[in-house]
């Protein structure tokens, strides 16, 4: 990092698509409050235009907004020393997408596995912004001179592709402009699974309620899905390698040790020969424990638009005076006149 010329900065979004999961706080937020305490500048972003590349009520997308952002607050970043806004009011995010769109290849875009799971079948009917999407997110991190992002596992393709694009950039335009960002993708819930199928991301837009932890469910409601979710009658093992044809419990014991902030052998020790009946509870307890303060703290903060609205105004005038400069610089450097 000293050896680079680019102030360390991070950048990380989430999309209000629907409500927080345990999976965007355990693969994305709980990063974000980490990287707010260390030595970066950090940006915060709600990707408000990477939501709509599939369809979203207005009215919801509105409230999604001020959720996610009220998430965020409780969880710990603090507008004071994280900047915070929704994509759409820095309009150099859209600006530098569409010479992103001009660098990235039609090759590169084909092999995006997002874009194949969200389309499915039907690609014909997909949005061209869902398939463009990456260029997008690529102008996200880039028009910050962003060197650092946190994500959960997913997104560890479309930061690929993000170097991919200032690489090709810099090379053709013959300069060293735009910085190759370093994805942070660390500790043990990088990827949390369904609750109802080991093999699935937990995930927002996932039809079933039943399969996830949203960020605002009860103690009621987080307990009854820890109960339900979808286990095997075999007792825990003393390994994390005889966990490796097991996803459910894998998934259980990560959930358990990200929470805990501890590791998976240790929480597998702690449990070895135990039945999920007695595992079970003992995870909704931590959960409870852990998740209730913060959708506490989201009920209050919402009780109270204007206040958010105002935050996001904010961090959206401090994001601008980073992106501006870069933005004009890029126009620059391809050749547009400015005047
Ligand atoms: N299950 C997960 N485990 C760990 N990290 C996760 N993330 C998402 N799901 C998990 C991380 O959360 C951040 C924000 O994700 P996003 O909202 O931009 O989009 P996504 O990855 O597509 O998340 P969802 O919940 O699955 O949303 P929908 O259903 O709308 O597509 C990212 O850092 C992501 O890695």
């Amino acid at each position: 990092m000293s050896d680079s010329p680019f102030t360390p900065r991070v950048f990380s979004g989430i999309q209000p698509s629907g409500g927080l999961t345990l999976g965007n706080y355990l693969g994305a937020i709980k990063r974000f409050v980490d990287m707010q305490e260390d030595d970066f500048e950090t940006i915060y972003c709600m990707v408000d235009m990477h939501a709509i590349t599939v369809w979203q009520d207005p009215e919801a997308l509105r409230h999604q907004t001020r959720e996610l952002a009220a998430g965020y607050i409780a969880a710990g970043l603090d507008p004071a020393k994280s900047i915070m806004f929704n994509q759409s009011q820095v309009a150099e995010h859209a600006q530098l997408a569409w010479i992103f769109n001009c660098v990235a290849r039609m090759g590169w875009m084909n092999r995006m596995t997002q874009f194949k799971d969200k389309a499915g079948k039907n690609r014909e009917n997909a949005s061209v912004g869902l398939f463009t999407y990456p260029a997008l997110m690529a102008a996200d991190i880039l028009v910050y001179h962003a060197t650092h992002v946190p994500v959960g596992d997913d997104q560890k393709q479309h930061l690929e592709l993000t170097r991919d694009v200032a690489t090709k950039f810099n090379h053709d335009f013959g300069v060293d402009f735009f910085p190759l960002t370093e994805p942070v993708i660390e500790g043990v819930a990088t990827r949390v699974m369904s609750l109802r199928d080991g093999s699935k991301k937990m995930s927002k837009s996932d039809p079933s309620d039943m399969s996830r932890i949203n960020m605002t469910d009860d103690a009621d409601a987080i307990a009854k899905k820890i109960r339900k979710a979808k286990t095997d009658p075999e007792p825990l093992p003393a390994t994390l390698d005889e966990l490796s044809d097991r996803p459910e419990a894998r998934n259980l014991i990560n959930i358990y040790a990200a929470l805990a902030e501890e590791d998976a052998q240790t929480v597998l020790t702690q449990f070895e020969g135990k039945q999920f009946g007695d595992f079970k509870p003992q995870l909704s307890d931590l959960a409870v424990a852990k998740l209730s303060p913060i959708a506490d703290e989201m009920a209050r903060l919402m009780n109270d638009p204007a206040e958010i609205d105002a935050i996001l105004g904010k961090g959206a005038a401090r994001a601008r005076e980073i992106a501006h400069p870069i933005l004009a610089r890029t126009y620059d450097i391809v050749g547009m006149i400015q005047s």
